[in-house]
């Protein structure tokens, strides 16, 4: 088989957060970023949510969800998104620290992954308002009520 054939883009989704500085401008500017990633488009961008912090401190969050087509593998695709991250000024102070910038990749296609650097779908999405909600947004037939349900009593109201 030739190696130049390329692949099928595949559908992934990336949250956005962030809660130091200006949060809304830094989320804006990531998802230009990254629909400007080699192999990549963004096809859909959910609104900006204003969220309170879960299991973390510091001022409120805010959060989003995009779509994208990428032909980058997943690990290319996390590579990328780190140097967006630091890029906005991204410290790792320790876990769930206040941050100016967070990307995570919530679900790579139908991939399941489990690697050190990688785990997909998101270990923790299913447990996150600030990840259901945008993501029900743009992508509804991937949140179950059920799972909205769950996670009501956690404060979010669109920016
Ligand atoms: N990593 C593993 N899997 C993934 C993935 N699917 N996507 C690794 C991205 N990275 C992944 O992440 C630590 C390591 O996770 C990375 O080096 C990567 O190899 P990090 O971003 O450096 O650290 P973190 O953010 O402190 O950890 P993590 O796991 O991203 O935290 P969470 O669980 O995502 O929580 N509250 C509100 N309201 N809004 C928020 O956005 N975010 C968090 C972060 C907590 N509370 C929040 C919010
Ligand atoms: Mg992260």
């Amino acid at each position: 088989m030739s190696e130049n054939i390329p692949l099928a883009p595949v559908t992934a989704y990336v949250a956005l957060g962030a809660n130091l500085g200006d949060a809304a401008q830094t989320v804006r500017t990531a998802m230009d970023s990254i629909a400007a990633l080699p192999e990549t488009q963004v096809s859909h961008r959910s609104s900006l949510y204003l969220t309170t912090p879960v299991d973390s401190d510091g001022p409120d969050y805010v959060n989003a969800v995009i779509e994208v087509l990428t032909g980058l593998s997943a690990p290319e695709l996390l590579e990328k998104l780190q140097k967006i991250e630091q890029s906005a000024g991204r410290k790792r102070p320790y876990r769930n620290a206040p941050r100016t910038l967070d990307l995570d990749i919530l679900l790579f296609g139908s991939e399941q992954i489990d690697s050190p650097s990688l785990t997909v779908p998101h270990p923790r999405m299913a447990q996150r308002a600030f990840v259901l909600k945008p993501l029900a947004e743009i992508a509804p037939k991937l949140v179950k009520p059920a799972q909205l349900r769950a996670v009501r009593d956690q404060a979010i109201e669109k920016l």
